[in-house]
Order: structure tokens, then C-alpha cells, then sequence
């Protein structure tokens, strides 16, 4: 029973840093755009901030949850234009006050505390290494 578990924990642990090292590759150069192999903390900054506008789609500053749906296009095709979508946990983690709009401030806080635990060596910056998901 132990080697069993054993052996489907390795698989877990090979098939997630597969995954890891594609995301890796795909999001940290978007990010990186002095190219140094290094995001610190004004790109990750700029990078939220570029992030919050594409969410932000009648760019009034703030990302109503119906904006998030659409701009992730959370909706399926199917469903109704209104249907009831579920809030997502990352949504939920961002809107600290819970009124279903995120202000830049409560998008940048989430920025700075991923930032902070994947800069796992404390230097100020992310390397490709330390960069994992789910990122920025
Ligand atoms: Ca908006
Ligand atoms: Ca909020
Ligand atoms: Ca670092």
C-alpha cells in the first residue's frame, strides 16, 4: 500500500512540474522585459497593472466580477448571457472587502504577497526558477 501511494505521489510530483515548466516559460517573459532572467518588483507591478486593464473592459478603474467573467470568458458559449457564474477563488482572494469590485489597490495587494512567496530566496526578485504557478 505504501509503494503504491509512493509511486502515485512521484507521478503526481513529475506530471505538476511538466506543467510548471510550460507556464513557466509562457508567462515569465511577458513579464520580463528587460529580458535580465530576473522579474523584480517594478515589473511585477507594471505587469498587474497591464493585467488589471485588460480585466477592467469599460476601463472605469475598477473590475466589476461580471467584467472578470468576461474578460476570462468564464461563461460558457451555451449558458445564457446572464447565467450565474460561481466566484472564483481568485477572485474571491483579491476583493478583500467582498463587494464584488476589485479596485487596483486590493489587484496590486494580491501582486505583492504572490510576489513575495515566490521570491523563495528573498533576493527582490524572481527568477525563472522561483517562478511557478499560478505566477503573477
Ligand atoms: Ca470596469
Ligand atoms: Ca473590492
Ligand atoms: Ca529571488
Amino acid at each position: 500500500m505504501k509503494t503504491i501511494l509512493f509511486i502515485a505521489t512521484s507521478v503526481l510530483l513529475i506530471s505538476s512540474n511538466v506543467s510548471a515548466s510550460t507556464f513557466n516559460s509562457s508567462q515569465f517573459l511577458g513579464i520580463d522585459r528587460d529580458a535580465s532572467n530576473e522579474i523584480d518588483e517594478k515589473e511585477a507591478v507594471s505587469f498587474r497593472k497591464r493585467y488589471f486593464s485588460g480585466l477592467d473592459l469599460d476601463g472605469n478603474g475598477t473590475v466589476e466580477f461580471e467584467e472578470y467573467v468576461k474578460a476570462n470568458k468564464l461563461r460558457s458559449s451555451v449558458s445564457a448571457a446572464d447565467a450565474p457564474v460561481p466566484v472564483t477563488d481568485e477572485y474571491k482572494e483579491a476583493d478583500k472587502n467582498a463587494d464584488t469590485i476589485l479596485t487596483l489597490d486590493e489587484f496590486l495587494a494580491i501582486g505583492s504577497k504572490r510576489f513575495q512567496l515566490l521570491d523563495k530566496d528573498k533576493n527582490g526578485s524572481i527568477s525563472r526558477e522561483e517562478f511557478v504557478s499560478p505566477g503573477l
